[in-house]
């Protein structure tokens, strides 16, 4: 049978759609085939994966410890798996969800290789009718969306880009088949998490490297190394609770959370107290270091000054050095990156940094990149560019609430959801991890398991109370908005240019998208919303 008969085959009317094949989609699946919904899946990869499918750039791998950068929600599945690696590489975590996909045979759930290009909300009958780039149509109660937040190509419109002759590659769409970048001049635009993870691994393998900086970022060390035996057997035994107090954590992780204020201890005190972080590497460096660096700006600052100095050390070259350092905003405000060698990488005869604040882009042309000082000759452009964060994995789906109007135009001045899962005039439409949820401010696996389990409960009382539709109320929304802002305008965050504010994307609003109240306490306000008999929803 070929996949189109096959397609054919499959129903065009089911209790839900789901989009996405990622950790949020295939747990989806699962949850909703074992209340025995039908349902119908879209991806438009390849294959699963989501996130780990499209960003195979050199270097690419979780920020999240391996040991909670997966699903806890069968003892089967955590006790199946063994990770190699403190921080897993790209292709062990797709592996994983190979593993789990095949495992619960999820595969056969999914239409592959197919974007949906619209979902039309029909008040008459509260159905959602979702259109797909193969031109079929299907029609559901449900439509639930694990499209991923970072999941948006984000390439900036350069004039002449497409002049060039070389090869060019955004990092979340990168070939399959890898780049060959021996005896290759390569340019890298952008210094984010991305960058930072590819560059130490290109510049090994390229002949030359030029990085194009606009903004210099913070990093800290990431210590990864390999699992003995005996942390994996330490581990296995304690697994349960580590993702227990990952659950109830402020970020979804099982870091040992400082409750010490950075005044509250001496210069020298500080000092050790940094470097001894720094020296274990990973996250804990700012939340095991001192509790209010992102609500102090003193406080901040001794961290940020910290990192100043670990700069200076590691970088030869002091004018290259001054390049790097960054200022003006507070450290960890724009997403802190982890690193492998990142800053040493600039000690190599084979690597030179631009900085795009002293000399901007003027545009690519056909053999490379021309600044406002040069041109640079190339043969390979990666564009470490980012995402249109949050909000555009969502909007690019073409999805029509009430009325007609898209997700788009409703959040044209910022995202508007209540919880972060649901919003006004989109009935039955469910966001995993949407905006005004902690999602992308924690560890991905723990936030999207908590969604997935809400999302199926709050399915399963509808069913239960022959209700045909759920929404937020306006006024239950607007409260939510109000609450995300407040909590984040009690922080740092707000002042940086970055992702989280739309900063990065030219023309979008500058709105802080994700809630900063902590993981814990969201996790038990939603309980909280479905306890109450889904308080602030109307239910039809
Ligand atoms: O994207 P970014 P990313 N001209 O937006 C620059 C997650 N992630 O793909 O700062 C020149 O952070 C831009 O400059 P500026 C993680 O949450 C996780 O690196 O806007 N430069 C910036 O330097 C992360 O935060 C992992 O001034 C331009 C860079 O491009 C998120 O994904 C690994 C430009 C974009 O940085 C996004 O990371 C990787 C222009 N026109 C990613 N436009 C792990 O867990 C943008 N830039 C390991």
């Amino acid at each position: 049978m070929s996949v189109k008969e096959e397609r054919g085959s499959r129903a065009a009317r089911v209790d839900a759609v789901v989009i996405g094949a990622g950790f949020a989609g295939l747990y989806m699946v699962h949850r909703l085939r074992e209340m025995g919904l039908s349902l119908r899946a879209f991806e438009r990869g390849g294959g699963v994966g989501g996130t780990w499918y499209w960003n195979r750039y050199p270097g690419a791998g979780s920020d999240s410890e391996s040991w909670v950068y997966s699903y806890s929600f069968s003892d089967e599945l955590v006790q199946g798996w063994q990770w190699s690696r403190r921080f897993p590489g790209q292709a062990e975590i797709l592996r994983y969800l190979e593993y789990v996909a095949d495992k619960l045979d999820l595969k056969p759930a999914f239409d592959f290789d197919t974007a949906v290009t619209g979902a039309t909300y029909d008040e008459q009958r509260a159905l959602w009718t979702v259109e797909t780039e193969t031109g079929e149509r299907v029609e559901a109660r449900y439509l639930i969306t694990a499209v991923g937040c970072l999941s948006s190509a984000q390439v900036p419109a350069i004039p002449g880009r497409d002049s060039f002759e070389g090869e060019q590659h955004h990092t979340g769409a990168w070939p399959h088949a890898g780049v060959d970048f021996s005896g290759k001049r390569v340019g890298v635009i952008g210094t984010g998490s991305s960058a930072i993870q590819a560059i130490p691994i290109i510049a090994r393998q390229a002949a030359h490297l030029t990085v194009f900086q606009r903004t210099p970022q913070f990093s800290v060390p990431n210590g990864n190394r390999d699992l003995g035996p005996e942390e994996q057997a330490r581990l296995r035994r304690d697994i349960r609770q580590i993702r227990e107090t990952c659950k109830w954590s402020s970020i979804g992780q099982p870091y040992d959370f400082s409750s010490v204020g950075a005044f509250d201890v001496d210069a020298e005190e500080r000092q050790r107290q940094y470097e001894a972080n720094w020296q274990k590497g990973g996250f804990e460096w700012m939340f095991g270091s001192y509790k209010d660096l992102l609500v102090d700006e003193a406080a901040n600052a001794t961290a940020a000054d910290f990192v100043r100095q670990k700069i200076r050390e590691a970088v030869r070259d002091p004018a290259v050095a001054r390049k790097l350092i960054p200022q003006g905003y507070p450290i960890a405000t724009k997403r802190l990156p982890l690193d492998a060698g990142y800053f040493e990488t600039y000690n190599r005869d084979n690597v030179v940094l631009v900085d795009l604040r002293e000399t901007p882009i003027q545009e690519i042309v056909a053999q490379g990149l021309r600044t406002s000082e040069k041109t640079y000759p190339l043969d390979i452009i990666v564009f470490a560019t980012g995402f249109d964060a949050l909000t555009g994995p969502l909007t690019r789906l073409g999805i029509r609430g009430r009325g007609g109007v898209t997700l788009g135009e409703k959040w044209a001045a910022g995202p508007r959801t209540y919880l972060g899962v649901s919003t006004a005039d989109f009935p039955n439409l469910f966001m995993i991890t949407g905006p005004g949820s902690p999602s992308v401010l924690g560890n991905m696996p723990t936030s999207i398991e908590q969604h997935v389990e809400w999302i199926a409960d709050c399915i399963d009382y509808l069913r239960a109370h022959k209700a045909a539709t759920i929404e937020p109320t306006p006024d239950a929304e607007e409260a939510w908005v109000a609450h995300v802002n407040e909590l984040a305008d009690k922080t740092l965050l707000p002042r940086a240019d970055s992702w989280y504010m739309g900063a990065n994307v030219p023309g979008k609003p500058r709105v802080f998208m994700p809630y900063i109240g902590g993981f814990g306490a969201y996790r038990k306000l939603c309980a909280e919303v479905a306890a109450e008999r889904y308080r602030g929803f109307s239910i039809g």
